[in-house]
């Protein structure tokens, strides 16, 4: 098979020939934990790594093996590593990278639990986190010293949206001797290539649009072989034991056949509701990079082939109007987690980023009404008329 495939004919055909599993279409799924070896001797060469072979599957597994050959090509990565979450991704790999008397620069906003572990996890073992508005890549020049291991950020930011440069963050990082880790969930591999700009690593959450259909908890990290293979050794194997089941590899791996035909969708459905939503005298701000409004819709442009389906905004009457809002809507979901199918609506401040304090929130930019929207796969006029009703109904009640 040519290397120089499409993104979706990778994503359909990479690393399987059907042919060498009895014509079957889709890959065998390995349900074991553990593998025989057909001496002594070559079960003591494999665990040696002198013998190529699996061995138990928190290490590795044939199924997992193929996920992770696809999403590394598909973020043009050598090698990559599936986790049973995206906490398990970014705990693993960042267990393995850091030690004692270490320093991380992380981005000001960040996942809550992502923020969570750094704050009173990671913190709690001697590693220095320090918090960075990387909107400005420069403002890591000062903070950068010869103990920083890593720089770590989302792009877009959960939940405000906010962008970072991955290219002069890389740059600068890099000058530094720093590693650059970023979290692409909310891109994914179709709109946002970090390793093509100089990052290091790339992590992902695959519970949301990878897998797609939220019927599965997944993580994947990708980057050099080396470094893969350390985080599987060390991170997976002996500190998390974040290992992904084999059966939601094949999950993951089926939602990745229509990633690019879903992240299509989304962007065009998403860039609908937020030019609606801009124009909804009830709302007073929309965050979404496809916005002219949107503070950095030209880096948003440069960096992202798509503006994405996340949309963050607040309405006039605050946080009371925006449970309000939640409240009367009638297909959209109020729930947590996003790039799934259906569209879901939530509140960061008492739900995803109830792991800051209201005085970490405020530092970080997060504030107490916003409400973050992940538009789905629904006929869009649908999603449209589901929020036109729930703010037509909440100004006749306030009028009444
Ligand atoms: C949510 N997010 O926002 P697992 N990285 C990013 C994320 O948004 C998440 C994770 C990692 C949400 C979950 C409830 C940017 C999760 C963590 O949930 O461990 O697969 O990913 O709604």
């Amino acid at each position: 098979m040519k290397n120089d495939q499409g993104f979706a004919t990778r994503a359909i055909h990479l690393g399987y020939d059907p042919m060498s599993h009895e014509g079957a279409l889709t890959p065998p799924l390995h349900l074991t934990s553990t593998f025989a070896f057909e001496t002594a001797e070559a079960g003591g060469e494999t665990f040696a790594g002198e013998r190529a072979g699996h061995v138990y599957s928190r290490i590795s597994n044939p199924t997992l093996d193929l996920l992770e050959k696809r999403m590394a090509s598909l973020e043009g990565a050598e090698a990559g590593l599936a986790l049973a979450s995206g906490m398990g991704a970014i705990t693993s790999t960042l267990w393995t990278l850091l030690a004692q008397g270490d320093e991380v620069i992380v981005d000001k906003t960040l996942y809550g639990c992502t923020f969570s572990f750094l704050r009173h996890g990671l913190a709690k073992f001697g590693v220095k986190v320090s918090h960075v508005d990387m909107t400005d890549p420069e403002n890591l020049i000062p903070v950068l010293n010869d103990r920083t291991r890593v720089v770590y950020f989302e792009t877009p930011a959960n939940p405000n949206m906010r962008l970072v440069d991955i290219a002069a963050v890389s740059k600068i990082a890099h000058d530094a001797g720093a590693l650059v880790v970023v979290d692409n969930t909310y891109a994914t591999p179709y709109l946002t290539r970090p390793i093509a700009l100089g990052a290091d690593l790339v992590l992902h959450s695959a519970t949301k649009y990878l897998g797609g259909h939220g019927d599965l908890v997944a993580g994947i990290v990708v980057g050099r072989a080396e470094q893969i293979s350390e985080i599987r050794l060390v991170g997976m194997k002996d500190m998390t034991g974040a290992v992904m089941a084999p059966f939601n590899a094949m999950l993951v791996m089926r939602g990745l056949k229509t990633l690019g035909l879903r992240m299509d969708r989304h962007c065009t459905s998403a860039q609908v509701v937020a030019d609606w939503l801009e124009c909804q005298s009830a709302v007073s701000k929309v965050h979404y990079p496809g916005l002219q409004s949107f503070a950095q819709h030209d880096l948003a442009c440069r960096q992202m082939s798509k503006p994405g389906a996340m949309i963050a905004f607040e309405l006039e009457g605050g946080q009371e109007a925006g449970r309000e809002l939640m409240n009367r809507l009638r297909m959209i979901g109020r729930a947590v987690s996003l790039g799934d199918a259906e569209t879901l609506i939530q509140h960061p401040a008492s739900m995803t980023h109830s792991t800051y304090s209201p005085e970490e929130r405020a530092e970080h930019g997060i504030s107490d009404g916003l409400i973050r929207l992940s538009v789905g796969l629904e006929d869009v006029d649908d999603i449209l008329d589901d929020l036109y009703h729930a703010l037509e109904r909440q100004n006749l009640a306030r009028s009444a």
